[in-house]
C-alpha cells in the first residue's frame, strides 16, 4: 500500500488573514486536499483482488495516473488561489493606480510621478524620491478622478466642488493637487433641511447652544471647561456644523478647529466667515494632527459611521491619539438608535479606560413619535505609560 503526500506551494498549507476571500481559498484548498486523498485512498484500496498477480506493476501504473490527476488538481488550486487573491485585492482596493490605462488625465500622471531627489538619498530621512499621495480608493473611481484632473493648467478650475466632495466621500482622500485657480466666488448651494436654522445666528436657538441647555443631554460649555480645571486651550470639533461650538469657545479664549464637509450646505465658507478655523475633511481620513495635540475633542452624532462598530473603533483610536493625557472627550448627543447599539457603543468606549466625568443616557421623542436613545458624556483620557 503506498502513501500519497501532497505538496502545496512551499510544502505547507498557508493560512492568511481571516478575510472572506482567503477563508474561501483555505476552504477550497482543504476540500481539495481531502478529496484528492480520498481519491487516492479509494484507488489504492478498491478491488484488492485485482492486485494479485502483478501488484507492483499495476500499483505503479495507478500511481503515475493518480499523480497526474493530483498535479492537475494542484494546478487548478493554484490558479484559483491566484484568481481569488486578485479578487481580494480588487475588493479591498489595494491595487495601485495603473497609469498605463487609457483615458487617464495627463495631469494625474504628472502629479503621481515619482521624482528622484536631485542629490540622491537624504541621509537624515533615508528618502530617495518624492512621492505624491492620493487615496487608494481613488482606484475605484478612476473615471471621476480623471474628470477631476481634466482642467486647463494655469487656467480657472472647473466649478466642480461637488465632484471633489463626491470623491472624498468615496474614500478618495487625499485628492491629488491641481494646477488651476479656484473660483473666488462660490456658487450658491441649497441648505439641507437638517440645518436651516444652524445658519441663523439672530433668531432661533443656534446662538444659545452650549450656553443654555435644552435637556439633560445638553451639557454647557462652562461646566465642561470647569471639569478641565483651566487647562483647556485648544480643541477639535468633529462635524461641527456651522461652527457655533468653536465660536462659543473662542469667546472663552479656547481655539477650536472645526472639521466638516460641505454636505448640502456651505459649512466651510460659513465657519471661515465667522473668523473660525474650518477643516474640510471626512471622518475616514486620519486626523492631520500630531499625537496628544488637543486638550478637548468634541463630537456629536456625526461620529455615527453608518452603524459599523469597527469603523467607530478606528475613529475612537484616532481621537484618543490626538487627545493629550488628562484631556477631555465630549460626546454630545450621540445617536444610538436602540438599546443594543447603546450597549455596544458603551463597551467600545469603556475599553479606552477613560474616567467618566459625565455620562447621561436620555431618550428623545422624534418627529414620528418614536423614542430614540442619545448618549452624552464627558470623558477624561487617562495617563498611560
Ligand atoms: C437647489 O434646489 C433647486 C430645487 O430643489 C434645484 O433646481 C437646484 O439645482 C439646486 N441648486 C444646487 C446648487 O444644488
Ligand atoms: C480672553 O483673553 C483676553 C485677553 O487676554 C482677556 O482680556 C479676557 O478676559 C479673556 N476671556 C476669558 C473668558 O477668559
Ligand atoms: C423616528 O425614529 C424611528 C425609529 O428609530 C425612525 O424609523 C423614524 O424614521 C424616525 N423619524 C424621524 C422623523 O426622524
Ligand atoms: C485507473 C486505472 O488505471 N486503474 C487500474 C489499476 O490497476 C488495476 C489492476 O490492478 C487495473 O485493472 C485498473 O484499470
Amino acid at each position: 500500500m503506498g502513501s500519497v503526500s501532497l505538496k502545496i506551494g512551499d510544502g505547507t498549507a498557508r493560512f492568511k488573514r481571516a478575510t472572506v476571500c482567503s477563508s474561501a481559498v483555505n476552504a477550497l484548498m482543504l476540500f481539495s486536499v481531502i478529496t484528492t486523498n480520498l481519491f487516492a485512498l479509494y484507488a489504492f484500496s478498491s478491488s484488492p483482488n485485482d492486485h494479485q498477480g502483478y501488484p507492483v506493476l499495476h500499483t505503479h501504473k495507478n500511481i503515475s495516473l493518480i499523480s497526474e490527476q493530483v498535479s492537475l488538481i494542484l494546478r487548478e488550486i493554484d490558479a484559483s488561489q491566484k484568481k481569488l487573491a486578485q479578487m481580494e485585492k480588487e475588493l479591498l482596493g489595494y491595487e495601485s493606480i495603473d497609469l498605463s490605462r487609457p483615458n487617464i488625465a495627463n495631469e494625474l500622471k504628472l502629479f503621481l510621478q515619482h521624482h528622484q531627489l536631485p542629490l540622491g538619498k537624504d541621509s537624515r530621512t533615508g528618502i530617495t524620491e518624492m512621492v505624491a499621495s492620493v487615496g487608494h480608493p481613488c482606484e475605484k473611481s478612476m473615471d471621476l478622478l480623471s474628470q477631476y484632473m481634466n482642467y486647463k493648467v494655469n487656467g480657472p478650475c472647473p466649478d466642480d466642488w461637488s465632484l471633489a466632495q463626491k470623491l472624498i466621500l468615496r474614500g478618495c482622500e487625499p485628492l491629488p493637487r491641481r494646477r488651476c485657480f479656484a473660483k473666488s466666488i462660490p456658487k450658491g448651494k441649497n441648505l439641507s433641511k437638517d440645518c436651516v436654522n444652524c445658519f441663523d445666528l439672530v433668531n432661533g436657538f443656534e446662538n444659545q447652544r452650549y450656553v443654555k441647555g435644552r435637556g439633560k443631554n445638553d451639557f454647557l460649555i462652562d461646566d465642561v471647561l470647569a471639569l478641565g480645571s483651566g487647562g483647556i486651550r485648544i480643541g477639535f470639533d468633529i462635524g461641527g456644523g456651522s461652527g457655533t461650538f468653536s465660536a462659543r469657545m473662542a469667546e472663552r479664549n479656547v481655539t477650536v478647529i472645526t472639521a466638516t464637509l460641505n454636505i448640502d450646505a456651505p459649512f466651510n465658507e460659513f465657519i471661515a466667515a465667522r473668523g473660525l478655523f474650518p477643516l474640510f475633511l471626512s471622518l475616514d481620513h486620519r486626523f492631520p494632527f500630531y499625537d496628544n495635540a488637543f486638550d478637548l475633542v468634541h463630537a456629536a452624532s456625526e461620529l455615527d459611521v453608518g452603524g459599523r462598530l469597527e469603523k467607530l473603533e478606528f475613529l475612537m483610536f484616532d481621537i484618543d491619539r490626538i487627545l493629550r493625557a488628562g484631556g477631555l472627550f465630549w460626546l454630545d448627543n450621540f445617536y444610538c438608535a436602540n438599546d443594543e447599539k447603546k450597549r455596544a457603543v458603551t463597551r467600545l468606549i469603556e475599553q479606552f479606560g477613560y474616567k467618566k466625568l459625565k455620562w447621561i443616557v436620555g431618550d428623545r421623542v422624534n418627529g414620528s413619535g418614536n423614542s430614540e436613545i442619545y448618549l452624552s458624556a464627558v470623558l477624561q483620557k487617562p495617563v498611560r505609560v
